[in-house]
């Protein structure tokens, strides 16, 4: 039985990536950090009871900020492959948290290498880096490619740059199968409620359903290369599964302002938005009602108004310096993984908005109980 050990597997992708080394045969080994409440949502349905037999899944505490642990994790688990998923993950945030970023997502990548090296394993242990897109910030070329050079933007990318090339260093100078996936955005019903997909899709829900007004957005032109996490999961194993380790990157190829995925998202649920003026002035007005779609969603369009601005800017989340544009060429992925997306933006922003609107009608559930509900800003 293979063995993996995946860090940030209580995140989106370590949670689809554990379900799917599970249904593969895998030994899974996942590494969390403590918290003062529950934080594993995302896997409670991998969890198995560890005084059973059988078991295939173990979480272990744990944290890239701290060598030892990770020393002790690696040595009692020896995996075959690590997944190093764990990450402050959110661009805007680093900016305020630059110097933690730095330590877990770029000094982290390096204590897991040497982790694995000291313990001797360099050449029994594969190890996935999940690289970004991310990296490319300030556009130098389009497509980018494996090929195109860096240029990051944000504390979150340098740090990223960071564990990069120390990762293709560990590759060339320990002979280690080492790989980055530089893996562009990705996002699935399980996205964090800050990126701003989930925070569209969760927005939108709610307003559909008449709980939330309107929507604060920051830079509606970005635009970015948008695929489904449940896909980019798969390229993670195929990656590792390589004869030789190399980088790849991984990507739909086709790129979409946070605009239009506005648009789409209201869209889903039968309501249509125009936008109007620019920059701080832009805002998203409902234009149309598709009754049909209301309805067959169970949602009452005596709640919705013609007119009525649901879509507004706040510069309070523009950044210190913006990544304007990623649009990724995965020829390398298709052509040598043999990998492909089975979900287009389309079937992405389905699944958000629906799976969205399933949770905020539990939400009015509740609300209309008595009970409270959870907020979430930003
Ligand atoms: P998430 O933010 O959903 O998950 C991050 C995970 O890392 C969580 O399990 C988190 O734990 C854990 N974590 C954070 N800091 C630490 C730390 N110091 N020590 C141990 N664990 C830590 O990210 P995604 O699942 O979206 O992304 C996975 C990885 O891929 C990240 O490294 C991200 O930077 C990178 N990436 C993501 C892309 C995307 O579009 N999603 C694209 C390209 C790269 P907790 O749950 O306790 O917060
Ligand atoms: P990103 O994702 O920075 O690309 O990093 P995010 O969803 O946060 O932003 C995408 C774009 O949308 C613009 N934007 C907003 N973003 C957020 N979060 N909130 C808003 O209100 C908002 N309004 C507009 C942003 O300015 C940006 O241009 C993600 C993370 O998963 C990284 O970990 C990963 O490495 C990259 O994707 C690839």
């Amino acid at each position: 039985m293979k063995v993996a050990l995946i860090t940030g597997v209580t995140g989106q992708d370590g949670a689809y990536l554990a379900e799917f080394l599970l249904k593969k045969g895998y030994f899974v080994h996942g590494l969390k950090r403590r918290s003062s409440s529950f934080n594993t949502d995302r896997i409670d349905h991998l969890y198995q009871d560890q005084h059973e037999q059988n078991v295939h899944f173990k979480l272990h505490y744990g944290d890239l900020t701290d060598s030892t642990n990770l020393i002790r994790i690696i040595q009692e688990t020896q995996p075959d492959e690590i997944y190093n998923l764990a990450a402050m993950s959110h661009v805007h945030v680093s900016f305020e948290m630059p110097e933690y970023t730095a330590n877990a997502d770029g000094i982290g990548t390096l204590r897991l290498l040497e982790a694995v090296r000291i313990l001797g394993l360099t050449e029994k242990t594969r190890v996935y880096q999940a690289s970004t897109s991310e990296l490319y910030g300030l556009v130098q070329a389009v497509p980018q490619s494996e090929t195109t050079p860096f240029y990051p933007r944000s504390p979150y990318a340098v740090a990223k740059m960071y564990a990069y090339w120390i990762t293709v260093n560990y590759r060339e100078a320990y002979n280690m199968f080492a790989c980055n996936g530089i893996l562009f955005n990705h996002e699935s019903p399980l996205r964090g409620e800050t990126f701003v997909t989930r925070k569209i899709t969760r927005a939108a829900a709610k307003i559909a359903l008449g709980l939330q007004k309107c929507l604060y957005l920051g830079n509606l032109s970005a635009q970015r290369d948008w695929g489904h996490a449940k896909d980019y999961i798969e390229a993670m194993w195929l990656i590792l599964q390589q004869d030789k380790p190399e980088d790849f990157v991984i990507a739909t190829g086709i790129t979409t302002t946070v605009r239009d995925f506005v648009r789409m998202s209201f869209a889903e649920l039968g309501i249509d938005i125009e936008f109007s003026g620019k920059d701080e002035n832009e805002k998203g007005v409902i234009i149309g009602l598709d009754v049909e779609v209301l309805s067959r969603l169970g949602l009452d369009p005596e709640k919705l108004f013609l007119g009525s601005t649901v879509v507004k800017v706040d510069p309070k989340y523009f950044r210190p310096t913006e990544v304007d544009l990623l649009l990724g060429d995965p020829t390398k992925s298709k052509t040598q993984l043999g990998w492909a997306p089975k979900y287009d933006l389309a079937a992405l922003v389905k699944d958000m908005v629906i799976s969205d609107l399933h949770l905020m009608k539990k939400d009015e559930y509740l609300k209309e109980g008595g009970f409270k509900t959870l907020n979430y800003f930003e």
